[in-house]
């Protein structure tokens, strides 16, 4: 081996079970990334494919859901899973079918469940019946991370302040989630900061300022990525969330003015960054 060659690190799987952005910023392209950033290798099983770019959303198709299990399978028949993440589902019938799976096959496996809804550019990417599977799902997860505005819908109350972010994260446990990361990112605040509420509502705040940058397409995605990684390489919870939380910070110090709408964040910043 030469000096020159790059360190061998142990070999991690984390699995993404979300949707394809093709302005590729968001959904299972930055979960991949996220993934490949972080040393470990990236699994996806692909739930429904949107049109999109920086702009909007102008089409979205969902697989079956026996092609959604199928993948799963596949993947179940031949390669380990150390972690998993799951973002947008598409519609009841997949998030029922992703569940069953997990159930029956992933009953140990750390699970990060993103409650994706509606995109930042408004376009609503679950219709009702969804949202309800989703809350069933939402029981098998190690932590969910919703942000703002998807934790006072799901809590059915406003969150204007810390003080509401908490009692939304201790509501959320009701889900059956053994955490609840609010994520104070959509606030007004100078400051974003993040709640993990774990079982037993013992609370942790992650303190961060609020990077200044219209480019915040795909965070949400990324955060539960890179704690899904995280947890796939062997950190705690606490330590996922911590780092997970540096990393898209960094990415988004470094985010990318890609067309004419918010841009994604560098999910490589580490490595390059863009002039
Ligand atoms: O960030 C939420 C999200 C998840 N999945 C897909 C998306 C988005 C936001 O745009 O496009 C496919």
């Amino acid at each position: 081996m030469t000096n020159s060659s790059p360190p061998a690190i142990p070999l991690k799987h984390a699995l993404t079970i979300a949707t394809s952005d093709s302005g590729a910023g968001a959904g299972i392209q930055a979960d991949l990334k996220t993934f490949a950033a972080h040393g470990v290798y990236g699994l996806s099983v692909l739930c429904a494919v949107t049109a999109q770019n920086t702009t909007a959303v102008t089409a979205m198709e969902c697989l079956s859901p026996a092609t959604v299990t199928a993948q799963l399978q596949a993947i179940y028949d031949d390669i380990p899973v150390e972690a998993i993440k799951i973002g947008l589902l598409g519609n009841a019938e997949n998030t029922r079918a992703v569940a069953e799976f997990l159930a029956a096959k992933y009953p140990h496996t750390p699970l990060v469940l993103d409650p994706v809804m509606v995109s930042t550019s408004g376009h609503v990417f679950l219709p009702p019946d969804a949202v309800e599977a989703l809350k069933t799902l939402m029981a098998q997860a190690m932590v969910i991370t919703p942000n703002l505005m998807e934790a006072a819908t799901l809590w059915g109350r406003p969150i204007t302040g810390e003080a509401e972010q908490l009692e939304a994260g201790r509501a959320l446990l009701a889900t059956g989630a053994k955490s609840v990361l609010v994520k104070g990112g959509h606030g007004r605040t100078p400051e974003a900061n993040d709640l993990l509420v774990e079982a037993g509502g013992e609370a942790a705040w992650f303190r961060g300022p609020r990077i200044g940058t219209p480019n915040t397409h795909g965070t949400g995605c990324s955060l539960s990525s890179a704690i899904a990684a995280n947890l796939a390489s062997g950190l705690t919870l606490r330590e996922a969330v911590s780092r997970a939380k540096e990393y898209v910070a960094g990415g988004l110090r470094h985010s990318i003015n890609l067309g004419h709408g918010p841009g994604p964040l560098n999910h490589f910043h580490r490595y390059y960054h863009f002039n």
